[in-house]
């Protein structure tokens, strides 16, 4: 394959909602191309794009798919992207990297959550946006008010560059208002025709539109456009290249991927008017630099996607930020600083691969084999060892959920499968969690979580299960609380003896100590799983030999870490130690921890012991007209709501929330809506549960101890 050059290479990443045409679309794009020479399509699972088993089942895509078109001597990299949210990781990544975003949307249907979605990353991470409106063959496709809504939502900045001439059943005519011509698509042929009488008004005021949009982009432009009153095609494209490039301007074209209408000059569009890696703000760099698209400056390369390619193994797919890398070239990652050789080098189109000697700034390649590389390294050529492009922001997990493998003897091997899966996978994770004493995995939503299990049982040949996940409640006391324990022992020869008594009240910043006795030493412990423990020596007199202290508080800690209550954590609290008795020859360490344990137990129970729930600070974004509903829901789910803004047609609704009451909420929200809501959430802090649920835990864990006796 040739070597092309920074300014010959478009990226651009195919986004919508599920089912839009994506993977249709870039069928058609790789088509018009002659890389395939027939077109498959998602009914006979044959496309290039969606090629994996999981998606030929499922007839959608389940991770983006990296294509390429060699197309009038350019090249288009195309990211096919999957369009439900909980691959939202996949579409991030690919917008990392891709300079345009090509938005389906589908004319039966008009703005979809999956539109509303994705633009909204589109608009996190400034991406070019041109929209495509697919689907126009359908008896009830609706173009005007697919563009209404489509303005409504996303802003008068759309620009009608085509419009359907006959949309509906029997499709086949546009008007293309930057050409001023009809295309007709007839027997798998473009005709290009003038625009018949008809249709002249409408397209007339159409263009009139465009070209305004176009001279808003630019002084200069406005200037000819004031003048002359009208623009060429040069100067519009020109005009699209900037207001695309600052988001000023999103064009808007026709297509039917089912038919490959509109597709090739669609493509010539891109060639001709979407910015080029050159054209786009530079990439920061954790030091706060710009790498700025330059083939002449020392290479470095960025790692967006890693994948687990059958017979292959792992495989890097990366886009050459500066200079060229080529293959067996020596390079360093940024990341960890190991060294590594690039052993082959590809481009990729879904799973054919073709080497290649070199790849530019600006392009996108693929290798496999490193040994050290993961998703967001950034790998350079020796002369500038150091670089480390910023990471991808991938959205943090919204659902938690226990797995287990559904054969015991499997576990083991299903702990270390699902932490490389995070390798591929980066809003997935799975963790044994110590505390809970369950593996946690924690995904984007249930069908993030079904496509997991999908893989793991029928690759890994690995049956799993997934179920409820406990809650990791906290301990603490709300008042003072003394306690005296005798550990007292006589078997045989040595005996066991230790005397602690102790006083316990809530820790806080800037708390008081009881007055009745000095106060000698403090140890403050920071605890793991958060909170305090701030330890008292007041003993006067040697009560307590010094040597003995530092097992009371091996005590005190054993029972904050299987607090008295329900066996959790415990929390903020300071013990003072200030009387004992110890015996000249059975006294020990042992006796002292067991003492110190016990006498806290004691107290605790005295000391208003409160059970503390994890809340989480939940932001729904909800259509106006689900409010209601959506609120009723959260206030049945002890919610506080914190406040209320809005965003285009949607609310966003912020609440705080106690997790135990979050189970399932992607389902429910999803069957409250449709679908057509997205939320996310944070973990915020402890709070005391009501005491309705602490007298119910309190139950469930008296149940649970008989048991286990
Ligand atoms: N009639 C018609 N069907 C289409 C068109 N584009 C895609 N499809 C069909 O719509 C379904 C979803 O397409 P697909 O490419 O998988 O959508 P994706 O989920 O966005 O990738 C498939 O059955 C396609 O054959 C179109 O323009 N017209
Ligand atoms: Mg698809």
């Amino acid at each position: 394959m040739k070597v092309y050059n920074s300014n010959e290479v478009k990226n651009v990443v195919l986004i919508g909602g599920a089912k839009t045409g994506k993977t249709t679309l870039a069928e058609c794009m790789l088509f018009e191309s002659g890389l395939i020479s027939r077109r498959g399509s998602i009914e006979d699972k044959n496309t290039v794009s969606d090629y994996r088993a999981i998606e030929l089942e499922r007839q959608n895509s389940v991770s983006s798919t990296v294509l390429y078109a060699e197309f009038n001597g350019k090249k288009i990299n195309i990211i096919d992207a999957p369009g439900f949210d909980d691959y939202v990781g996949e579409v991030v990544s690919a917008l990392t990297v891709c300079d345009t975003a090509i938005m389906l949307v589908n004319a039966q249907n008009g703005v979809e959550v999956g539109t509303e979605i994705h633009w909204r990353n589109t608009r996190r991470q400034s991406t070019p946006v041109i929209f495509a409106v697919n689907h126009l063959d359908h008896e009830n496709s609706n173009f005007d008010e697919t563009v209404r809504q489509l303005k409504t939502q996303f802003g008068k900045n759309l620009v009608i560059c085509q419009y359907p001439v006959n949309p509906g059943i029997g499709y086949n005519a546009l008007i293309d208002v930057l050409q001023m011509k009809m295309f007709k698509f007839v027997d798998g042929k473009t005709e290009i025709l003038d625009i018949p009488e008809s249709e002249k008004e409408k397209a007339e005021e159409h263009q009139l539109a465009l070209m305004e949009s176009a001279a808003e982009s630019d002084e200069a432009l406005m200037e000819i456009f004031f003048d002359k009153g009208i623009l060429t095609e040069e100067e519009m494209v020109k005009g699209f290249l900037l207001g695309l490039t600052s988001r000023g301007l999103f064009p808007l074209f026709c297509i039917d991927a089912k038919h490959n209408y509109g597709v090739n000059r669609l493509m010539q569009f891109i060639l001709n008017a979407v910015p080029s890696p050159q054209d786009m703000p530079g990439r920061k760099t954790n030091a706060g630099t710009e790498l700025k698209c330059d083939p002449k400056a020392p290479m470095s390369l960025f790692i967006y996607k890693t994948a687990i390619e059958e017979h292959l193994g792992e495989m890097s797919f990366f886009k050459v930020y500066a200079g060229e890398v080529t293959e067996g070239m020596d390079i360093s990652n940024g990341n960890n600083g190991q060294k590594e050789r690039i052993s082959q080098l590809f481009v990729v189109s879904g799973k054919k691969r073709e080497k290649v000697e070199k790849i530019v700034a600006g392009d996108l390649g693929a290798a496999i084999k490193m040994k050290s590389a993961h998703t967001c390294d950034t790998l350079n050529s020796l002369k500038n060892p150091d670089i480390q492009i910023e990471p991808i922001n991938f959205p943090a997990p919204k659902i938690s959920m226990a797995v287990r493998a559904k054969n015991q003897a499997d576990e083991e091997k299903l702990g270390t499968l699902l932490h490389e899966y995070n390798k591929v996978d980066k809003t997935f994770s799975a963790n044994f969690s110590k505390e809970l004493k369950q593996n946690i995995a924690q995904a984007q939503g249930e069908l993030h979580l079904n496509t997991v299990k999908w893989l793991v049982e029928h690759i890994n040949k690995i049956p799993i299960e997934y179920y409820a996940p406990k809650i990791p409640y906290r301990e603490t006391i709300t008042k003072q609380a003394k306690a005296m324990y005798r550990h007292k022992k006589q078997s045989g020869g040595s005996g066991q003896f230790g005397e602690v008594h102790m006083l316990i009240q809530p820790y806080f910043e800037g708390m008081k100590h009881p007055t009745e006795f000095p106060v000698r030493g403090v140890e403050e412990h920071i605890l793991p799983w958060g909170g305090k423990l701030v330890y008292h020596n007041c003993i006067v007199g040697g009560a307590i030999d010094a040597r003995f202290m530092p097992a009371i508080v091996k005590g005190l800690m054993e029972k904050m870490e299987e607090g008295p209550l329900t066996g959790s954590y415990a929390r903020d609290i300071a013990v003072y130690v200030f009387d004992g008795k110890m015996h000249p020859v059975d006294s020990n360490e042992i006796s002292f921890k067991l003492a110190g344990r016990n006498a806290f137990r004691e107290a605790f129970k005295n000391a208003g012991p409160k059970i503390l729930e994890p809340i989480y600070n939940v932001e729904v974004m909800v259509p106006e007209d689900k409010m209601g509903d959506i609120m009723t829901d959260l206030q049945g789910r002890r919610a506080v709501i914190m406040g209320m803004e809005s965003d285009g047609n949607y609310q966003k609704i912020k609440a705080k929330v106690p997790l135990a009451e979050m189970y399932r909420y992607s389902t429910a929200l999803s069957s409250i809506t449709s679908g057509r809501a997205t939320y996310g959430l944070k973990f915020a802090d402890y709070a005391p549960v009501p005491p309705d649920v602490q007298a119910n835990l309190l139950k469930v864990y008296e149940e649970q101890e008989k048991e286990e006796e």
